[in-house]
């Protein structure tokens, strides 16, 4: 029989009950303790490796500092915010490493409205554009992605992806510099978001993605924070947070060795931690932005046409990525 925490059992046969039980590990536990540290947690020895143990130790703190947030319906919800000010988006979200939608702040873009495919076709007419092309082919197409660029005048990659949804075919991120003065036809239909950017940053503003419904971008979280505009169409994001970094089974880079939480023949019992994190699953429409803080995994599919750019150009400090530690 299993005994739930301080449970004492029924006496037998007129013997004193045992005493308490250590708390059991239900969910959330640490990926790599082996026990959980209690004061009676032996000395260090002397000659004891502080280097061997400091990442379980950190895995330890990730953990229980993670757990907290159990504690509080708002700690485990990502909030959708209207109007928020600047000082409050920093003090509340940016400055805490936290998530949020941010709705209303787009609606003054013409895009919104303006940027249908048929708009699109116009605009940016028989220019080249570069996208990430067969990634169908290949489970690892974010790791391999060099290998998936793919050039065609604008029209045809809007006949590949209106004839096909699918993963196929998408203008991503990887893709913007390539693509900066072919689809800088477009700014004029978008707003400048001065309460959170700046336009005094070497990294460029807004990367765009175009992509028919069906795109995936798999599991992985970004080296710097983000803030992810939808204009057209919806996306679903599973979102993680950073602290569950040791229960995503990170084998290179930012990118999980599990390709999809959403895959229902996802072999559970080769990722057993996966059952220890706890995944948000959030929309974005069109007209809303998710910020990403740095570290935070997420996935996303895209279940319409779908048009997005993202942001790093905050108005606060966002270079993280210049000391990641190499693989
Ligand atoms: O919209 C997408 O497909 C991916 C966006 C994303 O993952 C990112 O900007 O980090």
């Amino acid at each position: 029989m299993k005994l739930r925490p301080f449970e004492t059992r029924k006496s037998e046969k007129g013997l004193p009950p045992p005493v308490a039980l250590e708390p059991q590990r239900v969910s959330h536990g640490p990926v790599a303790a082996e026990r959980p540290a209690s004061a009676s947690a032996p000395a260090p020895s002397a000659s004891g490796d502080a280097t061997a143990t400091a990442p379980r130790k950190r895995d330890w703190l990730l953990h229980h500092v993670e757990s907290r947030r159990d504690l509080s319906p708002a700690a485990v919800n990502i909030e959708r915010r209207t109007d928020l000010t600047r000082e409050e988006f920093l003090s509340d979200y940016y400055a805490l490493n936290r998530p949020v939608v941010l709705v209303g702040e787009m609606q003054d873009w013409p895009a919104l409205t303006l940027w249908t495919p048929e708009y699109l076709r116009q605009a940016i007419g028989s220019r080249p554009v570069e996208f990430q092309g067969g990634r169908t082919r290949n489970e690892c197409f974010e790791m391999h992605k060099d290998l998936h660029r793919t050039s065609a005048p604008f029209g045809e990659f809007m006949d590949l992806i209106q004839t096909r949804a699918g993963n196929d075919a998408y203008i991503t991120t990887y893709n913007s510099e390539r693509n900066r003065d072919a689809l800088a036809v477009l700014d004029k239909d978008t707003v400048f978001l001065e309460k959170f950017l700046t336009r005094d940053k070497p990294l460029p503003s807004g990367m765009m993605w175009i992509g028919p419904a069906g795109t995936v971008t798999s599991l992985h979280h970004d080296l710097t924070d983000n803030f992810i505009a939808q204009v057209v169409g919806r996306k679903r994001f599973k979102i993680v947070a950073a602290a569950d970094v040791g229960k995503l089974y990170n084998v290179k880079h930012v990118f999980s060795e599990v390709p999809s939480l959403e895959d229902p023949n996802l072999d559970r019992a080769k990722y057993p931690l996966l059952d220890q994190i706890r995944v948000y699953d959030v929309t974005i429409m069109p007209g809303e932005i998710l910020y990403m803080p740095l570290a935070w995994w997420h996935q996303v599919h895209a279940i319409d046409f779908s048009v997005t750019i993202t942001f790093t150009n905050f108005l606060w400090p966002n270079d993280s990525y210049k000391d990641y530690p190499p693989d």
